[in-house]
């Protein structure tokens, strides 16, 4: 297929124009609900869009065990560090399904890793703000797991066949993660009023970036239409996070905890939430590489491979000797 390397990594590469023919007998297959395999004839840009969207889903498994990982050191008690351990192995072990599906479709990971180390590729927004409190990791193990869970539910029911079976086992270990960081959730909303007030403050700071973790608003979304078209997305950006809203608000609420947006209001005529200014500009800036951690994320991910290319190379190379660099 594409061993050598990876044509869609060339701006200047000229995709051939689809035979029509395969292209209706695809989208036919599509519509009657079948999966997609990776031998299957598709069309270059399916296949395109779906590393791109893979690959960015991998990448923020992996930024995505960093700041609740930074918190396993100082978790309070002994149960709540081994729940939040078996998370942050949990989300690697996402990002290894994740890769390993967008491998079929003809991307090596060695190409996917550079393109995040350098730059090139996205994750999700939500990785790039610092998790400050121990209430940061509760509200990103209820709300973030929470968000996560409604889109991923959503796509496992989609076109193509590893991705969708890959989401179906994370959803799994997902919904567990939800409960574990709703248990946390809940313990400081009902603990003391420094804790409580803890809660709150996470909330403050993490309610926009949340709003935002569904994409952009669906009239600026440039990929939903074909996306959907071919069931990669089962629903647009603007469903999604309506249908979170829809499932969440209510039990953050019924906590007595607050949402920073005196606007957030349901309309019982249409039944779409509304809410003040999402500040798509701050949304921008962070994907584009310009939010409070992005920097920090990345060095970090460009150490832990530094430190790791004598182990890769041990494994690849048996034969060989390597130098083991802290012996
Ligand atoms: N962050 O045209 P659209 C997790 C980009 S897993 C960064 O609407 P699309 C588990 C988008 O790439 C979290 N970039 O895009 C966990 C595009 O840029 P491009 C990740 C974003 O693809 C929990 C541009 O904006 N989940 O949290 C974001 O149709 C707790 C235009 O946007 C997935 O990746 C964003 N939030 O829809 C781990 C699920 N939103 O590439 C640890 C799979 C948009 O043209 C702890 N992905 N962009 O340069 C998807 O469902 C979709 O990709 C969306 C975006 C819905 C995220």
């Amino acid at each position: 297929m594409y061993g050598g390397g990876y044509v869609f990594s060339d701006p200047e590469h000229q995709i051939p124009p689809d035979d029509p023919e395969k292209l209706a007998e695809f989208e036919a297959r599509i519509d009657r609900g079948e999966k997609i395999e990776p031998q299957d004839w598709m069309p270059y840009e399916y296949r395109r869009q779906l590393i791109r969207l893979i690959e960015q889903h991998a990448h923020s498994e992996i930024m995505g065990a960093l700041p609740e990982g930074a918190w396993i050191t100082r978790a309070p008690g002994f149960k709540r560090k081994l729940a939040l351990i078996a998370k942050v192995q949990d989300e690697v072990g996402h990002a290894q399904l994740l890769y390993s599906a967008a491998e079929t479709l003809g991307k090596s990971r060695a190409d996917m890793v550079n393109d995040l180390l350098s730059g090139k590729s996205k994750y999700s927004n939500v990785f790039n703000y610092p998790a400050k409190t121990w209430a940061d990791v509760a509200v990103i193990g209820f709300l973030i797991d929470a968000a996560a869970i409604v889109n991923q539910v959503a796509n496992s029911k989609g076109s193509y066949g590893p991705y969708c079976r890959a989401l179906e086992r994370i959803c799994y270990e997902e919904s567990f993660h939800l409960k574990q960081g709703y248990d946390a959730f809940v313990a400081l909303a009902t603990g003391t009023k420094s804790q409580r007030a803890m809660l709150q403050d996470a909330v403050n700071r993490w309610y926009r970036p949340i709003i935002h973790f569904f994409g952009p608003p669906d009239q600026e979304s440039k990929h939903s239409k074909q996306l959907m078209r071919w069931k990669v997305k089962m629903a647009s950006n603007d469903d999604m996070r309506n249908q979170f809203l829809d499932s969440y608000v209510p039990k953050v609420l019924e906590l007595d905890i607050t949402f920073p947006d005196p606007e957030l209001r349901k309309d019982p005529q249409t039944g779409r939430w509304q809410f003040g200014d999402p500040d798509w500009a701050e949304f921008y800036r962070v994907i584009n590489g310009d939010g409070p951690c992005n920097a920090e994320r990345l060095a970090v991910r460009r150490l832990a491979e530094a430190q790791g290319r004598w182990i890769r190379q041990a494994i690849m190379n048996p034969q060989q000797s390597v130098t083991i660099p802290f012996a």
